[in-house]
């Protein structure tokens, strides 16, 4: 006779937090934190007709996920979008569970403003490349999703860590030399500005495998977190999802698949 499977008590008590954060490692994503919206963020309320209380903000590190993308049906079916469309079935999927609304950093324009958003969760800081910089992952870090919830756990979202207010520096602000600036091979990234045009051409060109291949090198220069550097079939998938946009919609920016 098959036993009722028995739920530990540690287990019934356990945070929310960490459920969510248990649901998300099983595809390699990351819970990156948590902000309470207000009403100017004009966040969509979930189906249940209540209120967000809360932003859940649901990212990659490195190439956490790409061993479960890889594996999924929507790398292999042929489709457009598969990394999209992956976030999303699981996104939409932990939305419904928990009475919630995800939301999406590809759905626009206008796009929900994911790295403000994210600046509320955690501490993250401007780069000269325009990508936000952690104290620990460097630039290698993205967002897939972020779950706006009704229900705010006791316990759940701490009031900010003060060690977040002030203290802790900007680490591009001491960067000897910044090689993140002096590696593009035809200097797309300016310190002020990030010439699409300019670095399109180039993965266009003959001579950018090193790019096409590992991923962007001004993004490889930077020394901080390097051990979290994009894998190279990881880098390239994103790197070909780049030139493919482009190439399709030459007269439109769109974003890579990320
Ligand atoms: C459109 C877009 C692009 C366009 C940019 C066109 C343009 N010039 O605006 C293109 C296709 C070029 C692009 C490329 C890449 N992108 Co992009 N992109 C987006 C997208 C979908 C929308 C940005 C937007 O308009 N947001 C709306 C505004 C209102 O939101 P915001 O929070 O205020 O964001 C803006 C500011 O924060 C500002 N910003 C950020 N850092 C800094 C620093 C300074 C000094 C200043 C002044 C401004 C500034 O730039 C943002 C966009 O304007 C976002 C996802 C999203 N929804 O935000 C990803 C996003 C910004 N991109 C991301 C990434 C990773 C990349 C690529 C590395 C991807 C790749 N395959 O290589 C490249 C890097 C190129 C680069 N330097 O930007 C990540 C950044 C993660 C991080 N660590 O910060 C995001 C958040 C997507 C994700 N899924 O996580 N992208
Ligand atoms: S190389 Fe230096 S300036 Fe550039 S992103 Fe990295 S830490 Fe910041
Ligand atoms: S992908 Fe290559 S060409 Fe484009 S910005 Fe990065 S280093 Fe420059």
């Amino acid at each position: 006779m098959i036993q009722a499977r028995q739920i530990p008590p540690a287990r019934k008590q356990m945070h929310f937090r960490t459920q969510l954060s248990d649901a998300l490692a099983v595809h390699g994503l990351r819970l990156r934190g948590g902000w309470r919206p207000v009403a100017a963020d004009a966040i969509p309320s979930p189906p249940c007709g209540r209120p967000a209380r809360v932003v859940w903000m649901v990212g990659t590190v490195g190439s956490e996920p790409w061993p479960a993308f890889r594996a999924s049906s929507f790398y292999s079916d042929g489709m457009p979008d598969p990394l999209d469309r992956w976030s999303r079935s699981i996104g939409q999927e932990l939305a419904q569970r928990w009475d919630g609304v995800a939301l999406f950093p590809f759905d626009g324009p206008p796009y929900h403003p994911f790295q403000q958003w994210a600046s509320r969760a955690e501490t993250l800081h401007a780069s000269p490349l325009m990508l936000h910089i952690h104290p620990e992952y460097g630039l290698w870090h993205s967002y897939r999703f972020a779950l706006a919830l009704p229900t705010l756990h006791v316990d759940d979202l701490p009031d900010p860590d003060p060690q977040r207010s002030g203290e802790d520096e900007n680490p591009c602000l001491s960067c000897d030399g910044k090689p993140c600036l002096q590696a593009c091979p035809v200097q797309a990234y300016t310190g002020a500005t990030f010439l699409l045009e300019a670095c399109a051409d180039h993965l266009s060109g003959s001579g950018a495998q090193d790019c096409l291949q590992s991923g962007c090198l001004a993004r490889r220069a930077c020394p901080l977190g390097r051990e979290f550097i994009q894998a190279s079939a990881h880098a390239a998938f994103h790197m070909e999802a780049f030139t493919q946009a482009r190439s399709v919609k030459q007269n439109r920016v769109r974003p890579a698949k990320r």
